[in-house]
């Protein structure tokens, strides 16, 4: 029996990059297709590029390619992700059966992690992760996100955790699993499309470098696991929690009334969040999404320094 070898393809870019030791960014396709839409969502994804480009770093949007499996998209490739119809959502598990079937699909931040850490990218940009749905007590709903901080050795950079999950569990959940929570810069934990929340981050840095070194000292401690970066979005792009709570609890309970489930939750909350705000939580999302592939870029660039 024949096992493929190598499994990822790395865009030329992220091959030179290698070799030369610069810095990478790991870059989710999930965000792209189910979580914006065309043709914003192809703005953005070539802006964070461009943004991770402009700090001296290369990026690599990870997706899977009529069953192939990428780190680093051309620009021809992300346009045509950016504007296909019904392409997959992969997290862990989906991820080896869309390769199997000559399967695109776009990852999610779990399995932005895998091919990440298959790929020898230690750090990722995203907007929010997955985490505990509210409700989970009764629907179970907890993103895999959560148990692939657990386990993969990613750095992952994003703004905290979205208003439409239980932010609360969501952080029990991260503590149980043993994953870092540190806030960026400040003592509470952000909430996505405003930069504080009443909730205490766990854990608090205030330089690139020293989230770097943190990176470099659990792989030393042979742990598991990656550390989640919570990065406020900036203040002049905001968007209160009190015009938010209203738009969510709308959303969630159309979720709820049209029995949306599984995989279908989350981007049927971003698009109604969209709709009924007239596109703000976008732009406050584009805003964050680009704060956090430059402190990717930051701690990328300090990770290098560390190991040379
Ligand atoms: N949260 C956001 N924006 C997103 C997502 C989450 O604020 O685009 C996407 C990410 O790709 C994340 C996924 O990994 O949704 C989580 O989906 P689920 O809740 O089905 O695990
Ligand atoms: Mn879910």
């Amino acid at each position: 029996m024949t096992v493929p070898t190598a499994p990822v393809t790395l865009a030329p870019d992220v091959i030179a990059a290698k070799a030369n030791n610069t810095p990478i960014v790991a870059l989710e396709s999930t965000i792209i297709t189910h979580g914006m839409p065309f043709p914003q969502n192809l703005d953005v994804a070539r802006q964070v590029e461009a943004d991770i480009r402009a700090k001296g770093a290369v990026p690599a949007t990870m997706a899977v390619l009529d069953g192939t499996l990428h780190a680093g998209l051309t620009g021809h490739q992300l346009e045509s992700l950016a504007q296909a119809k019904n392409v997959a959502k992969l997290s862990r598990a989906d991820i080896a059966a869309c390769m199997a079937t000559g399967g695109t699909g776009a990852t999610t931040v779990a399995a932005t992690m895998i091919i990440a850490r298959l790929a020898g990218i230690d750090v990722f940009a995203t907007g929010g992760i997955g985490g505990v749905h509210k409700g989970a007590e009764t629907s179970f709903d907890i993103s895999a996100d959560l148990t692939e901080l657990a386990q993969t050795a990613v750095t992952v950079v994003a703004a905290g955790a979205k208003a439409i999950l239980d932010v609360p569990k969501t952080l029990e959940v991260l503590e149980t699993g043993g994953v870092p929570v540190i806030a960026y810069g400040q003592d509470s934990f952000p909430a996505f499309w405003s930069a504080q929340s009443a909730l205490a981050a766990p854990l608090r840095m205030d330089r690139a470098a020293d989230i770097a070194r943190a990176h470099l000292m659990r792989a030393e401690l042979g742990l598991p696991g990656g550390q989640l970066i919570a990065n406020p979005i900036p203040t002049s792009d905001e968007i209160s929690a009190e015009t938010l709570a209203p738009v969510i609890a709308q959303a969630t309970s159309e979720a709820d009334a049209q029995g949306i489930t599984g995989k279908g939750v989350t981007p049927f909350l971003l698009q109604r969040i969209f709709e009924l705000t007239e596109g703000r939580s976008l732009t406050a999302n584009i805003a964050l999404v680009r704060n956090n592939a430059r402190l990717a870029a930051d701690i990328a660039h300090e990770i290098n320094i560390a190991r040379s």
